[in-house]
């Protein structure tokens, strides 16, 4: 299998090729306007016009830090750029279609090594602009340099829904500079993932790497197997026709889940929580990993099984190719119930005892986790709670990706209500066990089961954001009507309000660049 990681970027000649048939002419209006726009802007006309989608998450959920593999796919709502390169000058000049963004003009500074200004604690929709253009200086193949350009922002994934605003805004913003600069040459998809991870390190976040990777590699008409371990790789999963057919329909909970201003507390906090816990997990174990090697779940797991080798060697039934991967997760959970589940630890640790148990310096501590976190944080450290979501959530994964492939049992008819299954087990180990729901995304994913739909779930990091449920396809007219009359949320919304706030999605392509002659 060639992995789509390793492929180049994709450049498009035709938006046939970017978008699902039945929205490829109100995109093309779109474009068409951006680039009329960008003319009355800066009075001349674009070379590129670039993008990235946002993406929803099907099934794996904060698994992609322990770099265990999820089912991300892209989607329709993306960022679009208009881009015209300035040899004359240095600044970088980014204006949005939406006022509601303001311009803004800078020049990075180039003396002692390249540096740009960004407000990390107060952040603003150019923060990830400037966020990017670090990214990218620092990045070898930028050769630490980059020309004047102008950019005229298009953006319909809703900031803070869940649905990776922040990824596309980087990834769009990265493909303009690398296009600008005629740096696309050598550059795989897979470079353009890590390149985007680091860029949003710029503005704070301890990104997994999944909303990248479903953002740059998915193909269209298909979801995403992404693997992060041993190696970056993606693998199209495309959803079957099945009887009734499946449709996916993403809910926004309205309620903004902006990791910027609260990652402090739950995301970068559950980032320490799923280190520190395998760091532990493997002290137990008598592993030779020291808390600073941050050693992951994953890692651990090919420890666990005698090392990688032995989970692709012959043991594995050649009919059920993750046979022996799942058994090993499966030991691995074991393995945390034994060394995580017995002691204090199964309750939580208050962060002294956490520093005892892993017989850490408090400065060393603070060196190694508190460092990821922007922030101190307090409060109890539930290291197995988190550990035993993410084993059994990657487990999902493989059960997820299985059906998909062979159907429930070898039988397609049931895969429907499979897959809702276990998206549903999901969130319930989202809301009892990582603790990242909310009651808005309670109150929707009951009413969404309630309304028909087969399985219904938090998407993206939670607490907020956007659900992602799967309905038949035949009756999604219907769920959304009922969903938008009863979510409390939705009451008095607007037409428009409502179709960007509630949509049944389909698998769109990945990031791509489109010069204009
Ligand atoms: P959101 O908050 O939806 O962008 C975050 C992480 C992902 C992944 C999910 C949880 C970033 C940029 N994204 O997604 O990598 O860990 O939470 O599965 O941090
Ligand atoms: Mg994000």
């Amino acid at each position: 299998m060639v992995a789509p990681a390793d492929l180049p970027l994709v450049t498009v000649d035709a938006l046939d090729k970017v978008y699902p048939a039945d929205r490829v002419t109100n995109q093309g209006v779109r474009w068409n306007s951006l680039v009329e726009s960008f003319k009355s802007h800066y009075g001349y006309k674009p070379a590129f016009i670039v993008r990235a989608p946002g993406r929803v998450n099907l099934i794996g959920e904060h698994i992609d830090h322990a770099l265990f593999g999820v089912v991300p796919m892209a989607i329709v709502p993306d960022v679009i750029i208009a881009i015209g390169p300035r040899a004359d000058t240095h600044e970088i000049r980014a204006q949005n279609v939406d006022p509601k963004y303001p311009p803004t003009a800078f020049t990075p500074s180039y003396s002692g090594g390249p540096a740009v200004d960004i407000e990390i604690r107060h952040l603003q929709w150019h923060s990830y602009v400037k966020a990017a253009l670090l990214g990218y200086l620092k990045h070898p193949h930028s050769g630490g340099q980059s020309a004047g350009l102008d950019m005229l922002y298009d953006g319909t994934v809703p900031a803070g829904s869940g649905l990776s605003s922040s990824a596309a805004m980087v990834i769009s913003t990265l493909l303009a500079l690398l296009a600008a600069n005629a740096r696309l040459e050598g550059i795989s998809k897979g470079d353009l993932v890590k390149m985007s991870m680091g860029a949003e390190g710029n503005v704070g976040v301890n990104t997994g790497g999944m909303d990248q990777a479903a953002s740059v590699i998915s193909t269209p008409a298909a979801a995403l197997y992404v693997q992060f371990f041993p190696q970056l790789a993606g693998d199209p999963v495309p959803i079957p026709a099945t009887d009734p057919a499946i449709s996916f329909v993403i809910a926004n909970t309205l309620v903004t889940s902006d990791k910027a201003t609260t990652a402090k507390y739950n995301y970068n906090l559950r980032v320490v929580e799923t280190l520190a816990g395998a760091a532990l997990l493997a002290k137990r174990l008598g592993l030779a990993y020291t808390p600073a090697d941050k050693v992951s779940y994953r890692q651990i797991v090919s420890e666990v099984a005698g090392g990688e080798h032995s989970l692709t060697g012959e043991s594995v039934d050649n009919t059920d190719p993750t046979a022996g991967l799942r058994a090993a997760f499966k030991k691995t959970l074991q393995a945390i119930e034994h060394h995580l589940g017995n002691d204090s630890v199964r309750d939580g640790l208050s962060e002294d005892d956490l520093i005892d148990a892993l017989d850490m310096s408090k400065q060393s501590f603070a060196d190694t986790y508190l460092s990821l976190a922007v922030e101190p944080l307090g409060g109890k450290y539930r290291l197995y709670s988190r550990a035993k979501h993410i084993l059994e959530e990657a487990l999902r994964v493989l059960e997820f990706r299985r059906a998909i492939e062979t159907g429930a049992d070898g039988n397609m008819q049931n895969l429907p209500k499979l897959l809702g299954q276990i998206m549903g087990q999901s969130q319930d180990s989202c809301r009892d066990q990582f603790m990242c729901s909310c009651k808005e995304i309670d109150e929707i994913t009951s009413i969404a089961s309630e309304e028909g739909a087969l399985g219904s779930r938090l998407t993206g990091a939670g607490w907020g954001g956007s659900t992602v449920s799967l309905v038949p396809a035949h009756i999604v007219p219907r769920f959304i009507e009922n969903v938008s009359k009863r979510y409390s949320k939705y009451q008095g919304l607007g037409k428009d309000e409502l179709e960007q706030a509630i949509f049944a999605t389909l698998p769109a392509s990945g990031a791509c660049v489109h010069p204009l002659d």
